[in-house]
């Protein structure tokens, strides 16, 4: 038996020999190997060296006034911040989370198989800029911190002399992040209309969530909506999209949010309307105006989005709202976010991070799909 074995397997070893490729001319790649063996590539980055955003080139945005920095049109912001929730935390672990779920996005096999596009190789420049520094012991702070790096970033010079400032795709981050994003787009853009797809209308007003404890504890991330409205930073023209959760007061509370700007379309209106009617009727309340885009992940049901502060049972799916977000092309979308992916809780196969990461790629090209021309 021994003599029998010992035979096959010096037969397979003579028989084995490398496997030769029919040359390669006019087409490369981002698969190493079919550089053949002699001369391997080993520029490319996919699934290899430090981790940005769909493997796009990481720019310092934050250096220091009078710094040379890379110009570029559109940046990929981090806002590692989660002291602001009101259930589960783990959301300042969500920008690291959202690249991960994207290692398999690359520009250089970036061609949307709807579209036929590719919007990272389109005219803008699109740069991670990994995230920006915030302290996890003051909320106050932190927010600060945020004012002031959306402000750095918005500040830098763009590739393109039409579109003089550069947007921002922030990486979230409670949702609270989203109210120095709105501050930023105020300074530049003039007051912008809000499209909130979340499962919580977060217009909450400060005295009914948190601000019973102090005037600190009343700016979190079911209240900055009503702040940035009170604050003069959106327009009356905003809208939520996805909302299923309860209200806190029985009709206080979607009082307040009609003044505070917002229509709704409910969770469950997807089922009589249809993506295209959602679609629709998202686009007819912003039109004519420079437009926000926040994507609470927790607008997804919990089956497609886990990894999240708080669940809402009863959502949308991962399809349906890549959908309404690719249907929203032509708005004039001046600034965007997918914030509370709280990774600790996803499953193991990165359900929640890929699907921000797809969700902030639709964002990106929106952005692409329609530059924006800056107020004068
Ligand atoms: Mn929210």
């Amino acid at each position: 038996m021994l003599c029998a074995s010992s035979f096959l397997f010096f037969a397979a070893l003579a028989g084995a020999r490398e496997i030769v490729f029919p040359p390669v001319s006019g087409y490369t790649t981002d698969q190493a190997i079919l550089r053949g063996y002699n001369d391997p590539d080993i520029s490319q980055p996919k699934f290899a060296g430090l981790m940005t955003y769909a493997n796009l080139p990481y720019v310092h945005c934050l250096a220091a006034d009078g710094e040379e920095v890379e110009r570029f049109d559109i940046a990929i912001m981090g806002a590692p911040f989660d002291t602001g929730v009101t259930a589960r935390p783990g959301a300042r672990f969500g920008p690291a989370g959202i690249r991960q779920g994207s290692r398999r996005i690359t520009p250089t096999a970036g061609w949307d198989i709807y579209t036929g596009e590719n919007v990272l190789l389109d005219w803008a420049k699109i740069v991670d800029c990994g995230d920006a520094p915030l302290t996890f012991l003051d909320n106050t702070a932190a927010l600060k911190q945020l004012d002031k790096a959306h402000k750095i970033v918005s500040s830098k010079r763009t590739t393109a002399s039409d579109y003089t400032t550069p947007r921002i795709v922030t990486l979230g981050g409670d949702h609270t992040t989203t109210l120095s994003a709105l501050r930023s787009t105020f300074e530049r853009w003039g007051p912008v209309s809000v499209i909130h797809f979340d499962s919580h209308i977060d217009t909450w007003d400060p005295k009914v969530l948190g601000g019973g404890i102090s005037h600190y504890a009343g700016v979190n991330h079911g209240t900055f909506l009503h702040i940035a409205h009170e604050e003069g930073l959106i327009r009356n023209t905003s809208i939520h999209a996805g909302i299923r959760a309860p209200v806190i007061r029985p009709k206080g509370d979607v009082r307040n949010d009609l003044r505070c700007g917002f229509e709704m379309v409910k969770a469950r209106d997807i089922d009589r309307l249809g993506t295209q009617g959602v679609i629709d009727r998202l686009k007819k309340r912003v039109a004519g105006t420079k437009v926000y885009i926040s994507v609470d992940i927790d607008v997804l049901d919990p089956a497609f989005a886990p990894a999240t502060g708080t669940s809402e049972v009863g959502g949308w799916s991962t399809r349906e709202l890549l959908t309404i977000l690719d249907g929203l092309e032509g708005l004039e979308v001046v600034g965007a976010d997918v914030v509370e992916v709280a990774p600790v809780y996803d499953s193991a196969g990165e359900t929640t991070v890929l699907a921000a990461a797809e969700v902030a790629l639709s964002l990106i090209g929106l952005m692409v799909k329609k530059p924006v021309i800056v107020p004068e």
